[in-house]
C-alpha cells in the first residue's frame, strides 16, 4: 500500500439488538483494500457501545489520518441506501447497547453545538446509486442510538481537531438483508464512495418531505 496515497476510513458495526450479523459490518469489511478514485478504502469495525465506540473511531481515525470517513450503520425496516444529513447531539437509547448501557437524553459531547449537517454532496450520493440501480435517498434523522452517536462525534472531530481540518465525512443507513441484497448494498457502498470521492459541490434539487 502506498503510504502518501490518501485515504478513506470506511467504519461497519457489531451486529446488535440479538441479530447475528450487522450488514454494516459486512459492507465494509467487503471493501477493504479497494482502490477508490485515487483512494485506498481502510474499513474498521466499531462497537455497538455508546463511548466504546467512539475510542475505537479516534484509533481509526489516528491510524488512517483519512481524506474521506464514511460510517455506516444498519437501520432495520428502511429499504433504501439512507444519506443521512444531520447529526444531533443527542443519546436517547430505546434498547439498550452490546453492553447494556441505556442513556436517556444526554448531549454525546456536552457543551457542543446542537446538530452538525454531513460534508459529504448528499444529494449527488442519493442520485448516483439510484442511477446505478439500487433504491436511496436523503434521510433527515439518523436516530439517537449508537450510529447517531458515533455520526455526531465524527463530525464533531473533523469540525474542531486541526489534523482532521481538510477531512470530509458523514453517515449512511444501509437496510437490512433480504430487503436489499448484500451484493446491491456493497455496489451501492461502492457508488457512495466513487461520489464522495469525486464531488466537492452537491447538486441543488430538493430531498425535502413535509414529515
Ligand atoms: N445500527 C444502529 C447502531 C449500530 C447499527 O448498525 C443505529 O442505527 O443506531
Amino acid at each position: 500500500m502506498n503510504a502518501t496515497e490518501p485515504r478513506i476510513l470506511l467504519t461497519g458495526f457489531e451486529p446488535f439488538g440479538g441479530d447475528s450479523v450487522n450488514p454494516s459490518w459486512e459492507i465494509a469489511r467487503a471493501l477493504d483494500g479497494w482502490a477508490c478514485e485515487g483512494h485506498r478504502v481502510g474499513a474498521e469495525l466499531l462497537p455497538c457501545v455508546f463511548g466504546d465506540a467512539l475510542l475505537r473511531l479516534d484509533e481509526a481515525l489516528a491510524a488512517h489520518r483519512p481524506a474521506l470517513v464514511v460510517c455506516l450503520g444498519l437501520a432495520g425496516g428502511r429499504t433504501e441506501i439512507s444519506i443521512e444529513r444531520v447529526a444531533i447531539n443527542v443519546d436517547d437509547a430505546r434498547i439498550p447497547d452490546n453492553s447494556g448501557r441505556r442513556p436517556v437524553d444526554m448531549a454525546v459531547e456536552p457543551g457542543a453545538p446542537a446538530a452538525y449537517f454531513s460534508t459529504l454532496p448528499i444529494k449527488a450520493i442519493a442520485r448516483d446509486v439510484r442511477g446505478a440501480g439500487i433504491a436511496a435517498g436523503v434521510s433527515n434523522t439518523a436516530g439517537t442510538f449508537v450510529c447517531n452517536h458515533v455520526f455526531y462525534a465524527l463530525m464533531h472531530r473533523l469540525a474542531t481537531r486541526p489534523g482532521l481540518a481538510h477531512a470530509r465525512g458523514g453517515f449512511v443507513h444501509v437496510p437490512d438483508t433480504p430487503a436489499m441484497p448484500l451484493a446491491d448494498q456493497i455496489a451501492g457502498i461502492r457508488q457512495v464512495l466513487r461520489t464522495a470521492a469525486l464531488t466537492r459541490h452537491d447538486v441543488r434539487e430538493t430531498a425535502g418531505r413535509e414529515h
